[in-house]
């Protein structure tokens, strides 16, 4: 769908403000939303980039009450953290605000009551968990009990960290509130819910067939999604932190965190205009005219909450319009791990730049070089050094300081004259003409690595140009060329102030103010007339420098250490059992086994179903590990270790003999225990 858009707006996740911000969340969102809009100004047009932190929700009431503290105190403290984050990295922001604000809460509020009045919800009461000490309805969360799958007896009501099945708090065994301990009740509930399925047939229009342009990424989720067939989604909880249901009756009820959250977009759009009418007008324009380019900037877990429940509140208003991308990214890891703030396994945004101060670009630089535009992606410190020390030093800092440097020596730092161009003069000028046009194509659909390549190509060329000039040897025989020489390669200097300026805004600043060129223009980019002659330059100092390997060892170190206290942290949750006899350990008989057959059980999506060479004969064993072997016909003919005497038991309906050893690791992942050297089946692990 193409339509002439007079403006753009931009939307940023809302980051959950229990706990800071780290590299997943920059690299996912903030640096390819913050490139986008600096582009998007560079060129004039008209555009707002809009974030806040999302304040409501479950966990930041857990993590109130585990410090004993409210959850407005916790949301402030990290509200503060995140916001001055992202400052520091120089993300342009038109307003950054929170949904525990006045005006969120009323525009929330408001929003609910219009869907309310014109019927798009549905009521339900259904039976849920009540904590009779405490006096309330328990968040899945709140419920802990025994895996009905696993034997895990520390499930929570959302899910079984140790087999990854998603439960729901009527599967737990024993279940127990977190909050007082006790045994919770079952109780009548009623919540309001928003039939998706009514909806899904104008989403299916709308994305599968209007909007294939979208990243694969994002359609493919989406695709899955509709062709699951959609169901209503409660849209309030039983809770005391949130906005209120503004309902007669609905006391203790608050929205559900992910009906608020969105809406915040609104809501701090509206607080950005009543804060400066000139400068951006009425909200209405903003949200309510078709002519209005709506861009959501998120990580891949959020992709359904944009592109399917978000669209689907907006069209039951009906007066709104819908966003016309939704460029996901995928994740980030750290050094070959998921980032996990449970587990501390981040860089986190203020250590950073702690320990790296004025270092912003160098990090925002790596980040989008190695974004996770398509697939996970990894940082590690040695590619953050070797991208610093061979790409930023090397070709962009090291080819300005040659042309500063030298203006400088030859010509009292003035822009000496043009002269005659010559072969190769014209060649590289070539090179530049239609860089303009290609960072704009890549830009445009989201392609920020690829655009930002483009432009450090340009400073690739710049280097080699000056290389093969030599003009410091031209300077004893030649200065007409030697003039002519530092004149392109300035010309070429002005260029990557533009093009870097919405990938490196600290650095393109610095070099505008070296070369004297307040003005930075979007439509110069690719001209050679942007330092007139005799303009004087100011002194130049060093854009980057090199980060030598004690440093990145340092941070590498950190790492280690974190994992170290990761491993003895997983020994204090789970103490070492009291001492068994031999004897009873020799009562459980491990064995050995070749895998004949693995398949995922239908309809179970956690389970893989294993047909086991044991060495006498073939058994059957379940094993709630689907999700970490995603290629389970990759185990066929590997070996296992099963315990072969554990009793006989039916999971949905097929009867498993045996139980596969795997190892846990610290953020539930299943790995199976697997010997080096290929046994005979049916052998005793002792
Ligand atoms: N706070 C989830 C997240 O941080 C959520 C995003 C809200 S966007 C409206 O991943
Ligand atoms: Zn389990």
């Amino acid at each position: 769908m193409s339509t002439n858009f007079k403006r753009t707006l931009i939307t940023t996740a809302l980051p959950y403000a229990n706990g800071p911000v780290h590299i997943g969340h920059l690299a996912g969102v903030y640096v390819p939303a913050d490139i986008y809009a600096r582009y998007m100004r560079l060129k004039g047009e008209e555009v707002v980039m809009i974030g806040g932190s999302d304040e409501h929700g479950v966990p930041i009431t857990i993590k109130a009450r585990n410090e004993g503290i409210t959850p407005q105190e916790v949301v402030d403290r990290y509200h503060t953290i995140i916001k001055d984050s992202f400052r520091e990295f120089g993300i342009t922001f038109d307003v950054y605000s929170r949904t525990s604000s006045k005006i969120h809460h009323k525009t929330a509020s408001d929003f609910f009551k219009i869907l309310y009045d014109k019927g798009e919800f549905i009521e339900k009461t259904s039976e849920q968990y009540y904590d009779e000490e405490a006096k309330q309805f328990l968040a899945d969360r709140y419920i802990t009990g025994k895996c009905p799958h696993c034997g895990n007896e520390r499930a929570y009501g959302d899910q079984c960290e140790a087999c990854g099945t998603s439960l729901s708090p009527l599967d737990l065994i024993e279940p127990k509130s977190t909050i007082s301990g006790s045994t919770p009740v079952l109780k009548e509930t009623h919540h309001w819910y928003l039939p998706l399925d009514k909806h899904e047939a104008w989403l299916r229009e709308w994305i599968l067939e209007n909007h294939k342009e979208w990243k694969t990424n994002v359609y493919g989720q989406c695709k899955s999604w509709l062709d699951m067939g959609l169901q209503p989604r409660a849209v309030s909880r039983d809770l005391d932190w949130g906005v209120p249901v503004p309902v007669e009756g609905a006391e203790g009820k608050v929205l559900y965190v992910w009906f608020d959250a969105p809406i915040g977009y609104i809501s701090n759009t509206i607080e950005m205009c009543e804060k400066e009418p000139e400068k951006y007008g009425n909200w209405e324009k903003w949200w309510k005219d078709p002519e209005t380019k709506l861009v959501h900037f998120i990580g891949k877990d959020n992709i359904v909450f944009h592109c399917i429940v978000f669209p689907s509140m907006l069209k039951a208003d009906g007066s709104y319009i819908l966003p016309e991308n939704v460029p996901a990214n995928e994740f980030l890891n750290l050094e070959g791990d998921k980032i996990s703030t449970s587990r501390n396994w981040a860089v986190w945004l203020h250590e950073y730049l702690h320990d790296f101060p004025g270092k912003q670009d160098v990090l925002r630089y790596v980040l989008t070089a190695n974004a996770p535009e398509t697939k996970d992606n990894d940082f590690t410190w040695k590619d953050f050094q070797a991208r610093n020390n061979n790409e930023l030093v090397a070709i962009f800092g090291n080819f300005v300081n040659r042309a500063l440097v030298l203006t400088h020596k030859y010509f009292d730092g003035k822009v000496p004259a043009a002269g005659e161009a010559t072969d190769y003069d014209r060649q590289t000028l070539e090179e530049f003409k239609s860089v303009q046009a290609e960072m704009e194509r890549l830009l445009e659909i989201y392609r920020f690595r690829d655009a930002q390549k483009e432009a450090m190509n340009l400073a690739r060329i710049g280097n080699k140009y000056l290389a093969d000039m030599e003009p410091w040897k031209l300077a004893k025989t030649d200065m007409t060329r030697v003039a002519a020489i530092m004149n392109l390669s300035l010309q070429i200097t002005a260029n990557l102030a533009i093009a870097f300026e919405p990938f490196l805004p600290f650095s393109a600043q610095k070099l505008r103010e070296m070369i004297g060129m307040p003005e930075c223009n979007w439509a110069h980019l690719g001209h050679f007339n942007l330092l007139e002659e005799g303009h004087q330059l100011n002194e130049p100092t060093l854009l980057f420098e090199k980060i030598e390997d004690s440093v990145v060892e340092a941070q590498v170190q950190k790492l280690l250490d974190t994992k170290k206290a990761n491993e003895a942290a997983a020994y204090k949750a789970n103490p070492v059992k009291e001492n068994v006899a031999f004897e009873d350990f020799m009562k459980m008989d491990i064995r050995v086994g070749t895998v004949l057959d693995c398949q995922k059980v239908p309809k179970a999506d956690k389970l893989l179903q294993f047909r086991i060479a044991d060495g006498l004969e073939e058994r059957t064993i379940l094993s709630g590990i689907a999700k970490y072997y995603p290629n389970s016909e990759e185990l066929i003919g590997t070996q296992v270790c099963f315990i072969a005497n554990f009793e006989p038991r039916k999971l949905r309906g097929i009867m498993s003999e045996g139980m596969i050893l795997s190892a846990e690791d610290a953020d539930g992942k299943l790995v199976l225990i697997q010997p080096r050297m290929k046994v005979t089946n049916g052998v005793e692990v002792k």
